[in-house]
């Protein structure tokens, strides 16, 4: 079923916690999509010993899944993004007018562990999405990239958090720099260089991109993945790949503390992931021009993460779940009291319109996981990563 405007979309990272989802609904919107994975994270997972809540098949099982519920193809290509002769061929046999691109290490802690995780991570992010720059450049220089970057890039400045680019007036003239970025971890900063490259690649190349500053995405499933159980997607709540609020339900279902870490000030952009898959469809429904790098904020709402966990307490509470807060000592260094206000308007102007979060929805998450509570390994919650071998020896800021 080929709706007309139909695109060619490419995602990359396809049997990720987002990717998976992103080639389910767009599939279903009349797109093609070709998925692309060389299955990394699958190798993290074992690496650490931590699985997905839910069970997931392997990436070609979900696909004949998604086949038998839905009707709609999904076509799989398997390899690595740092490899060019992959990146090459897939983008040439596909021939993509969009790509989205989700295929990186997307943990701060993992990147964080030592040495070997940092530039094993700097290294698998950049070059791969420097790859991918050069493949549109020579195969597809007509393509959108709608690139997956993250609030984090900004970090916590002590000013308003602009979308993309701040003008600046220096001796008496201006210009409009890419927004100055102070991230908080060597993750995070892997992102600032792609979105640097990126810019290289439209300023110099002509190519067309979007980058999507993402806050911290929470949710179990989305339409889609909640057809059927084969179709769920990679919900993490360990302290690696397990986001604020994804791990704060979790610990309340096992009775686990939720973990507000040091102060708990620490303010950040959230959205559902089902606001994720809606952003994506907007934006490459409204491609870049030519030579234009966009970037759009891609959150809904700002919350500390002792409000989060005041939320999640007070929900679970409503379900007879006697939920406890308990402030861990913060692994990280990063402000915990701060300034926050950033920008987040291109994407409700675009049409978006948000699933907020309320207490019925934390209920839901809570419902959810409460099916599979036994799969949880309580000693994954904290497993004591640290930014610095001795703690406070940075302000974070
Ligand atoms: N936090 C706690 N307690 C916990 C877990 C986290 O207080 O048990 C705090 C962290 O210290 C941090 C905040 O919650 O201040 C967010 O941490 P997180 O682990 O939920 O998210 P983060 O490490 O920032 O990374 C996640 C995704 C990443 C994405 C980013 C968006 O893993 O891929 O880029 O969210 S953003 O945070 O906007 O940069």
């Amino acid at each position: 079923m080929i709706l007309d405007g139909g695109r060619r979309v490419l995602v990359l990272g396809g049997d990720g916690y987002l990717g998976w989802p992103t080639a389910m609904y767009l599939s279903l919107r009349g797109h093609v999509v070709a998925v692309a994975d060389n299955f990394a994270k699958r190798g993290w997972e074992r690496e650490l010993g931590v699985e997905p809540l839910m069970p997931i098949g392997s990436l070609e099982e979900r696909i004949a899944a998604w086949r038998e519920v839905s009707g709609c193809d999904i076509e799989m290509h398997v390899g690595d993004l740092v490899e060019y002769p992959f990146v090459e061929s897939v983008v040439r046999s596909f021939g993509p007018d969009t790509i989205v691109h989700y295929g990186e290490q997307p943990s701060a802690p993992y990147s964080m562990i030592d040495v070997g995780h940092a530039t094993y991570t700097q290294a698998n992010n950049v070059l791969g999405t420097l790859n991918v720059l050069f493949a549109m450049r020579d195969h597809a220089p007509d393509a959108h990239l709608v690139k997956l970057g993250t609030m984090g890039e900004y970090g916590t400045p002590n000013i308003d958090i602009e979308e993309g680019y701040l003008r600046v007036e220096h001796n008496g003239r201006s210009h409009e720099f890419l927004y100055p970025k102070t991230p908080g971890s060597l993750y995070h900063l892997t992102k600032v260089h792609d979105s640097h490259n990126i810019h290289f690649g439209c300023r110099v190349w002509g190519l067309r991109a979007t980058e999507l500053n993402q806050g911290v995405v929470y949710g179990v499933e989305t339409d889609e993945s909640a057809r059927d159980p084969r179709l769920a997607t990679s919900f993490h709540y360990d302290e690696v790949f397990g986001t604020a609020l994804n791990r704060f339900c979790v610990q309340a279902v096992v009775g686990e503390p939720i973990t507000p870490y040091g102060r708990g000030g620490q303010v950040r952009g959230y959205l559902n992931i089902r606001d994720t898959l809606a952003c994506v469809d907007l934006t490459l429904a409204n491609p870049a021009d030519r030579g234009e790098l966009r970037v759009y904020n891609q959150f809904t709402e700002q919350f500390s993460v002792s409000d989060l966990a005041h939320k999640v307490r007070d929900a679970a509470a409503e379900l007879g779940i006697e939920a406890r807060i308990e402030h861990a000592p913060n692994p990280r260094i990063e402000a915990e009291e701060h300034y926050y206000n950033a920008r987040h308007t291109k994407l409700l102007d675009l049409g978006l319109e948000p699933n907020l979060l309320g207490p019925e929805l934390i209920r839901s998450m809570l419902r959810r996981i409460e099916g599979y509570a036994e799969r949880v390994d309580r000693s994954k919650l904290l497993m004591g990563i640290r930014w610095a071998p001795e703690q406070r020896v940075g302000t974070g800021s």
